[in-house]
């Protein structure tokens, strides 16, 4: 992976010095003001941290190293056969800050699937857990005990590995730890949901988004395609998300990448983060249930904006959010969404599934709005993503989170370069009591 190597040895450090002179000339200077709400309000607006790797606009979404989605769709290198852009080259791109050719990309697999091997250990460990226990909580403590194999921390240990070297080790890390992820979690979907059928060999010839298919059983083009989709849109969200945070704070004690992506995934799991998924398949389940009760299970009959409507105004009634819906920062339809109803259009534009999701899409921003508490009333990405899985098979809902955790990686922990790059230090923000809040007002 040398080339690779080479270009962060000269981008890096250049970006670091960058830093350092915009830090001489204008440290001091102000981007923003705090009020009282911001410190109880989750943080939300504080613009708090830096993450170089992906910026989120309200109102257009997402763009990795400044090319949105849409963008990266046509121009990120493809797959065999397939329409969607590889993980390997968003994996590049957030890297570098380049779009890379097909053969950096073909490299980038090559390295990949040489370094998905797993320890004993892990293997075992995996083996041994009960199959009730959630595929989250597996794949966290699973990444969590590879630190076993973290270069970072073994030369940290020696005590005579120089700064400049972290950004070095904590990519080695960093590529390991994406290389084995589809391994860990294709052994975790076949242990939990088929009686620990063997996930089969890496083939060293195919992308990660193939190999990660066929060792957890799936073989077929259109899955294939949209999982290397699936890695892509998942992979970063800027800094200030719960999992990218997680990542960056506990990395900033210098926790290696194994630990501080095992804390990151554990946020991961939580409802109103990855786990939304999982959520928007059981609430559809629930919701088709209702609608085909009285008609012998033929829900379809009975879908319609009216039925749907109720629905909606039940779940809200009964105090739960509507999951897929709203979102911390953005403000309009998340451009993620808009992928994946692309790929339905393409794909499935019969699926009754798919006709479910649109028409949730016609009658929930307008309830929500009436409702009057989320700021945001359009759909996320994972209003969408569970529908397309189950229309290849993969119907096994409480392992959707496990695909967000297999992309999350991606941009979280190139992330992680980035800040040990730049030398950030240690996080440590100022927390405030409520009667000192009272008092630090009082005396305004
Ligand atoms: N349904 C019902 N109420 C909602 C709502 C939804 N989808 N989204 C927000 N609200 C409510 C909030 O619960 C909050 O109510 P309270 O004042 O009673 O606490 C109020 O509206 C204001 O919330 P907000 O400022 O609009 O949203 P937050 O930044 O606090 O929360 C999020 C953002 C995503 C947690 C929230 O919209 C939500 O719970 N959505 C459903 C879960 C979901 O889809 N999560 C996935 C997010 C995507 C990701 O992780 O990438």
């Amino acid at each position: 992976l040398e080339p690779l190597y080479e270009r962060l040895r000269e981008i890096l450090p250049k970006h670091a010095q960058d830093v350092k002179e915009f830090r001489e000339a204008h440290g001091g200077e102000a981007i923003g003001i705090l009020t009282v709400d911001m410190a109880y309000g989750g943080m939300r607006g504080i613009k708090g941290m830096v993450s170089e790797t992906s910026v989120l606009d309200a109102d257009e979404g997402i763009r990795f190293q400044g090319h949105t989605l849409l963008e990266l769709q046509e121009t990120l290198p493809r797959g065999p056969g397939g329409q969607e852009p590889l993980p390997e080259g968003a994996l590049w791109l957030l890297l570098t800050g380049e779009l890379p050719t097909q053969k950096e990309t073909t490299l980038l697999s090559k390295d990949l699937a040489r370094r998905a091997e797993l320890p004993h250990h892990v293997e075992q460990m995996l083996n041994n857990f009960p199959k009730e226990l959630h595929p989250m909580a597996q794949l966290s403590a699973a990444v969590t005990a590879l630190h076993s194999e973290s270069k970072f921390a073994k030369a940290y240990a020696t005590g005579d590995t120089p700064k400049s070297k972290y950004w070095e080790l904590t990519l080695e890390d960093s590529l390991d730890l994406i290389a084995k992820l589809p391994v860990i979690a294709a052994m975790i979907y076949n242990n939990v949901f088929h009686n620990g059928r063997p996930i089969g060999k890496i083939d060293p010839e195919k992308d990660l988004g193939a190999n990660f298919a066929n060792m957890m059983g799936f073989t077929d083009e259109g899955f294939v395609d949209l999982l290397r989709l699936y890695l892509v849109i998942h992979a970063d969200h800027e800094g200030g998300n719960v999992s990218a945070h997680t990542t960056h704070l506990v990395g900033s004690a210098l926790s290696d990448p194994y630990l501080a992506y095992g804390a990151a995934l554990n946020g991961l799991a939580g409802p109103l983060h990855g786990l939304a998924n999982q959520e928007v398949l059981s609430w559809l389940t629930k919701i088709k249930a209702r609608l085909g009760e009285k008609n012998g299970g033929n829900w379809q009959e009975n879908l319609n904006k009216k039925s749907l409507s109720d629905e909606v105004w039940n779940t809200l009634n009964s105090g739960q959010v509507i999951p897929g819906y709203g979102h911390a920062v953005l403000r309009k339809t998340d451009p993620r969404y808009t992928c994946q109803r692309e790929f339905a259009l393409k794909h499935m534009p019969d699926s009754d599934d798919f006709k479910l999701v649109s028409m949730l899409y016609e009658v929930v921003p307008d309830i929500l709005l009436k409702h009057g508490k989320a700021k945001n009333p359009w759909p996320n990405v994972d209003a969408h993503s569970g529908i397309l899985l189950q229309h290849y098979g993969m119907t096994e809902m409480n392992f959707y989170t496990v695909l967000f955790g297999v992309s999350r990686a991606i941009g979280v922990l190139t992330s992680l370069v980035w800040s040990r790059s730049m030398g950030l230090p240690l996080e440590r923000p100022k927390s405030m009591s409520t009667p000192g809040l009272k008092a630090f007002v009082a005396a305004a």
